[in-house]
């Protein structure tokens, strides 16, 4: 099995959690630099990350994820565990539209109605995902687990948000940061 990705996407470090120890290959691109073309020749949709397993190519964080608990039989994720990755979802892909708008060269905290629904849907769904975690809904270490990890992890490496109000949801991070897997996929090491 071969995960083609980066060592600082989010969604990608995901996908390397939830592999944990197992055997694969993982191929670590700059999918903005250098390595485009490799990115270009194996995904279409020019986003990291992928899965080839065999003759079986898997793109997407989300249908990879299943492909992987499929493999491993864990049990299907509730309706409710899907909606809480629609919410991590929705603020990583806003946070991350907000990069690649800084690094365009453009000032993202204009008043400008794009920006704006960005950090609106980045600050309510952040919310909503604190008071998910002060409720306890988030004290398993799963799939949604791990999402929320990577996305709170990765907003606050890139200095993205304010978590001011939202402070349960750097306390759920740090409480699982001396996981050993957790400091190998730091994307601060990378
Ligand atoms: N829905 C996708 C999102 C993946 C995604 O946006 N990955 C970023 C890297 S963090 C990417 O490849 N961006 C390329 C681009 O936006 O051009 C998934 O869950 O895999």
């Amino acid at each position: 099995m071969k995960l083609i990705g980066s060592t600082t996407s989010p969604y990608v470090r995901r996908i390397r959690l939830l592999l944990g120890n197992s055997d694969y290959e993982f191929v670590n691109l700059d999918i903005y630099g250098e390595d485009r073309n490799e990115l270009r020749r194996n995904n279409p949709a020019l986003k990291i990350p992928m899965l080839i397993d065999g003759d079986q190519e898997v793109y997407d964080s989300r249908v990879i994820a299943r492909y992987i608990s499929e493999k491993q039989g864990l049990e299907p994720l509730s309706w409710d565990q899907e909606n809480q990755l629609t919410l991590i979802d929705a603020a990583n892909d806003s946070a991350v539209i907000l990069l690649l708008s800084a690094r365009s060269g453009i000032d993202t905290s204009e008043n400008l109605m794009f920006f704006n629904l960005q950090r609106e849907r980045i600050m309510m769904t952040m919310r909503t995902l604190a008071a998910m975690v002060d409720e306890g809904q988030f004290s398993q270490w799963n799939y949604p687990a791990i999402c929320l990890y990577s996305l709170v992890d990765w907003v606050d490496f890139r200095d993205l948000v304010d978590f001011s109000g939202i402070e349960s949801l750097l306390s759920f991070r740090d409480r699982h940061r001396n996981d050993e897997l957790i400091g190998a996929t730091d994307p601060r090491k990378s």
